[in-house]
């Protein structure tokens, strides 16, 4: 199908959102006022694979985390400006980083304070001069479970798909991308039909294969710049930056028509199922919410109008 290019700009930051945090080396922040201190351990960071960015300013400390989202924070705990015992305690205010894990890396030796600071948002402490092996097995290892705990945070269980919440909060940034780019962008509501048919005739956990077979069908069809969610039950959310109503339709019509013909199996037999969808369109429609709404209804219209098709 002809479908416009996305700005490669929009096309990166989807992509990067969608799939990167996985791939993407582990990144740390370390604060910290002196030079030597931060080069130091940004090269045995950068020893082991890990990437790293140093601010001296624990006042930056907000403006960075947001900026470069790292996985972990390494933290000092004297410098001029502010401690770092009130720079975790300012990052702990913001729900979005109430987890990041925040690694003490100071010269304090006093057990009091080391306690303190570890009461009041840290998660390890470890002293200078620093052993490179237990700096780079306590950073990975807090990284692999923030990052295993995120992902099971934005992603749905059964599918491995975009949740409700995470899927909404995609489309709102792929939404201001595609303004700043002056980019057209289709959103679609899909919904299967006559799902409760498949529960009551099959039982629940066939229901659950025919989600997961629509979940699997819909990623394989779509692009890495696509923004996918399971939105509901057995109702999913498509944002296609770069396609118009028209070109979306094409590309869901394609696959309605291919999911109406996987056979899905139960006992020695199979059966069929279909799903409906509702396109909408930015710029036509301007805001998130909006979209979605409009998308609804259009998918409401695909049901009255006798299920199995695409309506825009
Ligand atoms: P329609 O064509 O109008 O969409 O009919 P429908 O039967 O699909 O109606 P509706 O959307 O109201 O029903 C969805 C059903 O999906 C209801 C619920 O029991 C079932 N369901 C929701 N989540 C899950 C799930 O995770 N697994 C399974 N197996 N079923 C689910
Ligand atoms: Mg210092
Ligand atoms: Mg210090
Ligand atoms: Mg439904
Ligand atoms: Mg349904």
């Amino acid at each position: 199908f002809v479908r416009a290019t996305p700005q490669p700009a929009i096309m990166a930051k989807i992509v990067e959102l969608n799939g990167g945090e996985e791939e993407a080396p582990y990144r740390v922040l370390v604060v910290e006022d002196s030079l030597t201190a931060s080069k130091l351990v940004q090269r045995t960071l950068g020893e082991n694979g890990i990437e790293s960015l140093a601010i001296a300013q624990p006042r930056e400390v907000l403006t960075t985390l947001k900026r470069y989202q790292p996985d972990l924070i390494l933290m000092d705990m004297h410098m001029p400006d502010c401690t770092g015992v009130e720079a975790a305690r300012v990052i702990r205010q913001h729900t979005e980083f109430l987890s990041i894990p925040i690694v003490y890396l100071s010269g304090e030796t006093d057990v009091a304070l080391q306690i303190e600071a570890l009461r009041l948002g840290g998660d390890h402490f470890l002293t200078k001069p620093f052993n490179p092996v237990i700096l780079n097995a306590i950073v990975k290892s807090k990284i692999e479970r923030y990052r295993s705990l995120r992902r099971s945070m934005f992603h749905d269980s059964l599918t491995g798909l975009l949740n409700h919440t995470s899927s909404k909060q995609r489309l709102d940034t792929a939404l201001n991308l595609a303004m700043a780019e002056q980019e057209p962008m289709a959103v679609a509501m899909i919904d299967i039909d006559h799902f409760k048919k498949v529960n009551d005739s099959y039982g629940h956990p066939v229901g659950d294969q025919v989600i997961r077979s629509l979940a699997w069908l819909l990623k394989q069809r779509l692009r890495k710049s696509d923004i996918l969610g399971r939105y509901g039950g057995e109702e999913f959310l498509v944002a296609l930056p770069g396609a118009t109503l028209t070109q979306a339709f094409q590309i869901l019509d394609r696959i309605r028509h291919d999911f109406s013909q996987i056979k899905h199996p139960f006992n020695e037999t199979w059966f069929n199922t279909t799903f409906s969808s509702g396109v909408a369109q930015f710029p036509l429609i301007s805001n998130g919410e909006a979209l979605v709404k409009q998308a609804d209804e259009a998918l409401y219209e695909a049901k009255r109008a006798g299920r199995d098709r695409v309506v825009v």
